[in-house]
């Protein structure tokens, strides 16, 4: 089948573009739409031209998959120019998405239409790339570079209706007639004189506005390459003629394309898709239905999962043992929603509508009828067991039991129950409300239907869910372990507290270790029974009475603002510890510190895979990724050590090894690098 079929409707030659699943602009597409331009030239009876995309669809944009090869002529920009320079109008009739190339095809036509539910958008910034047909110089010519600045700089869509009010769209027309419309629409225009051409506009702008624009989102674009590029290229569009203006953007284009973060994030654009492939579930594996949710447990845990559920409209019935930390669940689930109404992202009547979905209560066969429940309760296998057992005897036959376990093994609480099959771990992340990873953990007998269920569901509540197996701390939490283990390790060694965690944040971490376990709360696992002395640095601080932030001192000492400063007193008392150890310090460079955090987490990454606890090592980067705020412009961790290099990790890992108490080198690991392989490939 050819992607581009023509047709004429009268005098209006309609280009159908059927490029399954997104309708990419793949080299098919691209010769397809150069020769219905140029049969549309050649044809005196055409009048004018739409463009349109069958299936779901206009253009999503260029091929992906088409990066990094040699690419086929004719290029995207030669295409785009084609359409502008054709002297019979061509008018682009949008639904579903038109992004990067594809927004760029928009606006090298004549005009665009679309329908209410179409979305445009450039989110090439967020491949680690610019638009490179054009766009950053025809957007603001066409929107003015105010509206197009935002747009190119973050990539987020727009909604059809605001593109028409900032004019990039000429009309909105029937969500269920665009084609008819759209030819209507063609007809209309076709008898102008003249009609628009975006690369003949002209983009201005007030002076400052682009040192203004990098200060206001510097934060938010800390460490990433291609905002900086995005900008530089629309100021281009505001000082240079449009020749002049498009030699930059191409330049600028190639660099990114070809550069390190722009393959990470192209990388991480796949991973998030494969995530959700499932080993052994097929497409047609039976979603079991769920309209009801059970949780059990009230706390900041309990009710940020509920909030996930109320938010997307599921029903959901929450469970306390006492009334007052009921109360207090419920109340904080409502000072949530009015927090992000306050902030606009939510109108009253949403709070309410959500608000309205929660049934708190105190009785346990109120969970009966739930299609899912989950348990978010004290993190002990007994009392795990004890829950299940109960859930199995109350719950309906059918319904789905999951835990919110961040370590323990779901195989041996599934065991408990007449229904093993039916049971899976769902760990979120704190604060469950705000995180976008889900782990999914799959028990020895967790059926089909269930995973399939639960891969689902978390695309209705708007996570990234990735499958694990059992094993201690799954993917997440089992690779946070040897990190905290070293930053442990360094500090006896001598590097100091501010020095470890400024080399993770210099590295792209939003936090270091330290401010890690400070946020927490030193006392997390801290038995204050206990009367051997204390095995571990944070043990000690806690018996100092320092318990993080939430009491003002930790690793840090905190003002009333949340603002750290290094310790003197926490310096000296680390001193002392390690010398009653009898551990001799030393000066620590800043890459021994990276090398020894990081890569001992490439090897844990590398033998979850080996033993078959990951499905890929993609789904590993995905994990740090959305979880734990691994920088996205190496592509996780995996990505990462394949770039600098695997046999560079092993080297670096055999070195620290003596240093490293307990550490086992993956033979996964060792091997590929030995071949000269990549994980991720
Ligand atoms: C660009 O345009 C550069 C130009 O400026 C310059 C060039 C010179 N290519 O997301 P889904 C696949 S850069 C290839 O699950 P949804 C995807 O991998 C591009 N493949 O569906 C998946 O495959 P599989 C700028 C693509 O409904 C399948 O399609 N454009 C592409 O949830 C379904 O995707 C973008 O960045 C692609 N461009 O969401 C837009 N897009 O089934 C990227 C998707 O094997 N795309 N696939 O796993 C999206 O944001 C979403 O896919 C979209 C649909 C919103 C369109």
């Amino acid at each position: 089948m050819t992607a581009i079929t023509t047709r004429k409707d009268g005098d209006v030659l309609v280009v159908t573009s059927d490029n399954p699943p997104v309708n990419a602009l793949g080299v098919a597409v691209r010769q397809g739409l150069a020769a219905a331009i140029a049969e549309a030239a050649a044809d005196p009876a055409v009048k004018a031209v739409v463009i349109i995309g069958a299936g779901r669809t206009f253009f999503a944009g260029a091929d992906i998959t088409e990066f990094g090869k040699s690419m086929q002529g004719p290029g995207l920009p030669e295409v785009v120019d084609l359409i502008e320079a054709s002297t019979k109008p061509v008018i682009a009739a949008i639904h579903g998405t038109a992004l990067g190339g594809g927004l760029e095809v928009a606006l090298a036509c004549h005009y665009r239409v679309a329908v209410p539910s179409a979305k445009l958008g450039l989110p090439e910034v967020k491949l680690g790339i610019l638009p490179g047909a054009g766009g950053t110089q025809r957007l603001p010519r066409v929107v003015g570079v105010e509206a197009a600045l935002p747009m190119i700089v973050s990539g987020d869509p727009i909604p059809a209706r605001k593109a028409e009010a900032i004019g990039l769209i000429d009309r909105i027309v029937g969500e269920a007639s665009l084609e008819a419309d759209a030819i209507a629409y063609a007809r209309e225009v076709a008898g102008k004189s003249a009609h628009p051409v975006a690369s003949r506009g002209e983009a201005k702008a007030e002076p400052g506005m682009f040192d203004h624009f990098r200060q206001q989102n510097a934060r938010r674009l800390k460490g990433f390459e291609a905002p900086e590029a995005c900008i530089q290229a629309v100021e281009a569009a505001t000082t240079l003629p449009f020749d002049q203006g498009m030699a930059k953007e191409r330049e600028l284009f190639m660099k990114l394309v070809t550069g390190d973060q722009s393959k990470a994030l192209r990388h991480l654009f796949f991973a998030e898709r494969a995530a959700s492939k499932i080993d052994g579930v097929t497409a047609d594996t039976p979603l079991i239905p769920i309209a009801k949710v059970g949780i059990l447990g009230a706390g900041t845990m309990g009710g940020g999962i509920a909030m996930n559920f109320l938010s997307a409209g599921i029903p959901v019935t929450l469970l306390e043992r006492e009334q007052a930390p009921l109360d207090r669940g419920v109340a904080l689930i409502r000072k949530n929603y009015e927090a992000t109404a306050k902030k606009g992202r939510m109108t009253a009547e949403q709070v309410e509508t959500a608000m309205a979905l929660l049934t708190p209560t105190l009785a346990f066969d109120d969970l009966a009828d739930c299609d899912l429940v989950i348990e978010a309760v004290f993190e002990l296998m007994a009392i795990k067991k004890e829950v299940f057992a109960r859930l199995d005897g109350v719950v309906k036959q059918g319904a789905i039991l999951a835990s919110n376990t961040s370590y323990l093994d779901i195989d041996e609480i599934a065991a408990v129950t007449q229904r093993p099959d039916h049971v899976i771990g769902l760990h979120f992340f704190s604060p469950a409300n705000v995180m976008r990873l889900l782990e999914i953990v799959r028990g020895a007998k967790t059926s089909p239907s269930v995973l399939a269920t639960a891969m689902a569901l978390s695309k209705k509540i708007r996570k990234v869910a990735v499958v694990a197996c059992v094993c201690h701390g799954f993917i997440g939490n089992r690779m946070l372990a040897p990190r905290q283990q070293q930053g442990n390790a360094l500090l006896l060694e001598g590097a100091r507290v501010e020095d470890i965690d400024q080399v993770l944040l210099d590295f792209g971490f939003p936090m270091g270790p330290f401010q890690m376990s400070d946020l927490a709360g030193l006392d997390i696992g801290w038995d204050p029974n206990n009367s051997h002395p204390a095995e571990k640095v944070q043990d000690m601080l806690c018996e100092a009475g320092l318990r993080g932030q939430k009491n003002g001192h930790g690793f840090y000492d905190y003002d009333e603002k949340r603002n750290r400063t290094p310790s003197a007193k926490v310096e000296q008392m680390i001193r002392d510890f390690a010398a009653r150890k009898g551990i001799a310090q030393r000066r620590i460079d800043r890459q021994e510190i990276l090398e020894r955090l990081l890569y001992p987490m490439v090897n844990e990454g590398a033998l979850i895979l080996e033993e078959g606890k990951a499905q890929r090592a993609s789904d590993i980067d995905i994990v740090w990724l959305n979880g734990y705020g691994w920088p996205a412009w190496t592509g996780g961790p995996m990505f990462w050590a394949d770039t600098i290099g695997l046999d560079v990790v092993v080297a670096g890992l055999e070195k620290h090894a003596p240093k490293m108490e307990g550490f086992r080198l993956s033979k996964l690991l060792a091997d590929k690098a030995a071949g000269g392989g990549k994980l991720t490939a």
